[in-house]
């Protein structure tokens, strides 16, 4: 397989608001991320991803733009991002920014005029349709509840917006437009930038004759089948890589929701000319429900299995993975499928190392790589994401849900579970501000921190830096092909990697039970043991949420 930069590195996922706040504002900022480089160096990530750090209105905290060319206010200057450019590089580390360009936010100087008359030159910019028989366009809801289109006075039309209505889509079927774009990321990498995660990139091509979508069971029409995956968007993103990406040497990640693995080898083939990978979904809905993602089964270990066969399989030697537990956009991982009670540290370790060793560049999201929980609010008032706080309303409202129970799922689904500050130390507020956090903190700060674990050599943190260390020192982590083992089993996800003439065999017990080792074609031998989570080692047995990786030659 080709070797490249990107497919080595480990990525590190910042979402700024949350991470280290400089000036007692309450609000995480650049000069702050600055202060943790040398943290992130010590690490060993390679490549750090910012959530958006552009001028915004922060109705979805940065994912509503309304000057792609400058800083959010409270994140600092553009003097500051400079400075944080540089530091990065100083040190050896790669900075990745979050390109958010299917919709911008609605106080973007291209909306607003764009929504002044049907004839300004910004018109075409957005998509506007005429209503039927006094009403929207179409049936479709929007992701973060209510209808995807938005009534607007001035020129008696509605406009598209798949997310909040501050948050209008942008027409890619514009030419003009799609040159708007294309020069905006070439000031950034000429810049020095190094790469895009480029926010739901599978949306910007729609089917404009806007059917109506599948209402059964639901308060609107669901808009995936004419949105995602939409008829040009693979020639805009090859369009987009000859002009931009082609020219420059960098990381490009596309978050794909409702992506098949057929999607993602056209988007992430090595000879499409599009993007260097996707985050795909499929993993991340398996627990889901009636209510979609407000509804959190326990974990189906044997459909997990299958999914990530199925990605690891599908795409060896065709395109390259991303692999990832967490973002901004997920509950806790160790909240979610370990146990943040009795095996917080053992099942975190567990979980980072099945991720690990599968082949793909790992994202690791701010806070995981020391357990970091979900949050146990009590009241919706200490909530503060417009996703959740819409649905709990939908729930109450619209839907007659108790109260109670819209709350419990709230609860288990938020995004803002990933987005209470990173816990740096014991002091107050985690170390994060000395101000008042925009959201609470979560109180196990006490206990779950930075600063304790790099007292202890046994730490999530000491663990997660190990994982990092042995994918540099073992080509075999990244680039030997992978092979499914035990698939029927509901208890351990095992599998095996081989490159050349060696083998790396991984074992992780998902449960709180002793479980026992089932052969796999590979007598147990300690001394091969390479990554362990556990001080005791049984043959033949995996004790809870252990995991054992064997190198064998
Ligand atoms: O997310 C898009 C997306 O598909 C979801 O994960 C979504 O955020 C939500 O959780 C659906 O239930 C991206 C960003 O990651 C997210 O933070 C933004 O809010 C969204 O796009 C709009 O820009
Ligand atoms: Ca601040």
């Amino acid at each position: 397989m080709k070797k490249a930069w990107w497919k080595e590195s480990v990525v590190y996922q910042i979402y700024p608001r949350s991470y280290q706040d400089s000036n007692g504002d309450g609000i995480g900022d650049l000069q702050g991320i600055i202060s943790r480089l040398p943290y992130l160096k010590w690490l060993g990530v390679d490549v750090i991803w910012l959530s958006p750090i552009y001028k915004s209105p922060n109705d979805d905290n940065g994912y509503d733009i309304s000057d792609y060319q400058d800083i959010m206010t409270e994140f600092g200057t553009m003097e500051d991002f400079d400075k944080l450019l540089e530091e990065a590089h100083n040190q050896g580390l790669k900075i990745m920014l979050d390109l958010v360009v299917n919709h911008s936010s609605d106080e973007h100087k291209w909306f607003i005029e764009s929504r002044k008359s049907i004839d300004n030159p910004y018109r075409d910019y957005y998509i506007w349709r005429e209503g039927k028989d006094g009403k929207e366009p179409n049936n479709w809801g929007g992701s973060f509840g209510g209808s995807a289109w938005q009534y607007d006075e001035a020129t008696n039309m509605y406009y598209l917006h798949t997310f909040s209505k501050k948050q209008p889509d942008l027409n890619w079927d514009n030419q003009v437009l799609r040159n708007e774009v294309f020069s905006m990321m070439t000031w950034w990498l000429d810049k020095g930038v190094d790469g895009f995660r480029m926010d739901v990139i599978n949306m910007i091509s729609k089917d404009t004759t806007f059917p109506d979508g599948n209402s059964e069971g639901r308060l609107y029409g669901d808009f995936t089948p004419y949105v995602m995956n939409g008829p040009h968007v693979h020639e805009y993103l090859q369009e987009m890589n000859e002009k931009v990406l082609s020219k420059y040497d960098v990381i490009t990640v596309g978050e794909a929701p409702a992506v098949s693995v057929e999607d993602a080898k056209k988007y992430a083939g090595f000879d499409t000319k599009e993007l260097n990978m996707v985050f795909q979904f499929e993993h991340m809905c398996v627990d889901e429900g009636d209510y979609g993602k407000w509804t959190k089964h326990p974990l189906d270990l044997v459909k997990l299995k299958q999914i990530f066969t199925k990605w690891q399989a599908g795409l060896d030697g065709i395109g390259w993975n991303s692999l990832y537990w967490n973002n901004h956009d997920q509950p806790r991982i160790v909240s979610r499928w370990g146990n943040d009670k009795n095996y917080h540290e053992k099942s975190a370790k567990m979980l980072g190392t099945c991720l690990h060793m599968l082949q793909g560049t790992p994202y690791i999201y701010q806070g995981e790589e020391i357990g970091m929980t979900n949050v146990d609010f009590t009241s919706i008032e200490q909530y503060r994401d417009i996703e959740c706080l819409n649905q709990y309303d939908d729930f109450v409202t619209k839907i007659g849900m108790d109260k109670t129970e819209a709350f419990e799922r709230i609860k288990k689904s938020s995004r803002d579970n990933a987005r209470t500050p990173m816990q740096w130390n014991a002091s107050s507020n985690a170390g994060f501000t000395i101000g008042n956090p925009w959201i609470e903190v979560n109180p196990n700060y006490v206990d779950i921190n930075v600063e304790k674990q790099m007292e202890d050599k046994n730490s999530i943190l000491y663990y997660y830096k190990n994982l990092i260390s042995f994918r540099k020192a073992n080509e075999i982590v990244v680039y030997g092909s992978y092979e499914p083992l035990l698939e029927n089993d509901s208890n351990i996800f095992a599998y095996k990697r081989t490159l050349e003439d060696k083998q790396l065999y991984v074992l992780c017990n998902f449960t709180d039970k002793e479980v026992e080792i089932p052969f796999i074609g590979y007598e147990e031998d300690r001394s091969q043991l390479v990554i362990h989570n556990d001080t005791t080692w049984e043959k033949g047995k995996l004790q809870p949420y252990e995991a054992r990786v064997y190198i064998v030659k």
